[in-house]
């Protein structure tokens, strides 16, 4: 019986990664995300080059009715879930807290830390009643340290960490497996999301390094959750060679 995986945020980087590498381990997967058509071909994709089974949920994990309908959608065996990669997250604006958006704040705080809790609500609940599973969530280096102007964005990573210790401890009874990955830079579309589509600004932000790449979190998440039943990685720091922490650097000039 083929495990299966649930992905939040799967339509981009590093959701998107973890899907092809969990299809390529022969996952079958749910897939979810706002943007459909993204879903649709992916699946389509790993069908054919990995013969695996998939569901895509079109959700707004910020949309708590509609995270609970289209998880509860799903057939009894789809309920299954062996792993649920709570990745869906963004950032949205890099300022000063007293010059900040408040529309962005909510924006953050909704996506990262309240919608990770909705679907987090409902799929451990499948896993207590099979006494198994693994949620990995997604924090960040932004999760560990705070940066100039990452105030609302470091805050809701820091929720992130909070909640992964706190889901180790609730789930501990039940046997889940909780861990959480903090990367430091990957280059997806994570920056052209900050900052709303200025492509030059999101450029930057990757240039004179090597910054990692989605399918580098992909393959260490796959790493953590293929480790044997009795270990669990707790919390896994990773970054760039290029960069010591959220502000020691080594670009080139
Ligand atoms: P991308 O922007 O490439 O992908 C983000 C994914 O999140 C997309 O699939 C997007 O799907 C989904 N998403 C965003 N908002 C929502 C929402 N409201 N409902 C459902 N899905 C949503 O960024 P990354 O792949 O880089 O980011 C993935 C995770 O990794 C995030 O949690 C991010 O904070 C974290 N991270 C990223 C780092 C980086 O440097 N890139 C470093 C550390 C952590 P759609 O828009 O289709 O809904
Ligand atoms: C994304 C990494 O440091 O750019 O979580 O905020 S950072």
């Amino acid at each position: 019986m083929p495990k299966i995986a649930l992905i939040t945020g799967a339509t981009a980087g590093i959701g998107e990664a973890c899907a092809k590498v969990f299809a390529s381990f022969h996952y079958n997967l749910i897939l979810t995300g706002r943007r459909t058509d993204r879903l649709q071909r992916l699946a389509e994709q790993l069908r054919d080059e990995h013969g695996v089974d998939v569901r895509v949920l079109t959700m707004d994990v910020r949309k708590k009715a509609e995270v609970e309908s289209q998880l509860n959608s799903l057939e009894q065996d789809w309920k299954a879930v062996d792993v649920l990669i709570n990745n869906a997250g963004l950032s949205q604006g890099l300022d000063p807290l007293q010059d900040g958006n408040t529309d962005d704040w909510d924006t953050m705080i909704d996506t990262n830390v309240k919608g990770l809790l909705y679907v987090t609500k409902v799929v451990s609940n499948w896993m207590i009643v099979r006494k198994e599973g693994h949620i990995v969530n997604l924090g960040s280096i932004a999760g560990k340290e705070v940066y100039q102007n990452g105030n609302v964005y470091c805050a809701s990573k820091h929720a992130v960490d909070a909640l992964n210790k706190a889901m180790r401890i609730d789930l501990l009874p039940h046997g889940i497996r909780v861990s959480a990955i903090h990367p430091g830079a990957v280059e997806t579309e994570f920056s052209e999301v900050r900052f709303k589509g200025d492509t030059e600004r999101a450029k930057k932000v990757y240039e004179g390094y090597e910054p990692l790449l989605a399918q580098d979190i992909a393959e260490t998440i796959w790493f953590m959750v293929s480790r044997p039943k009795h270990v669990n990685i707790n919390d896994l720091v990773i970054m760039p060679v290029a960069q010591a922490n959220s502000v020691y650097w080594n670009k080139e000039k």
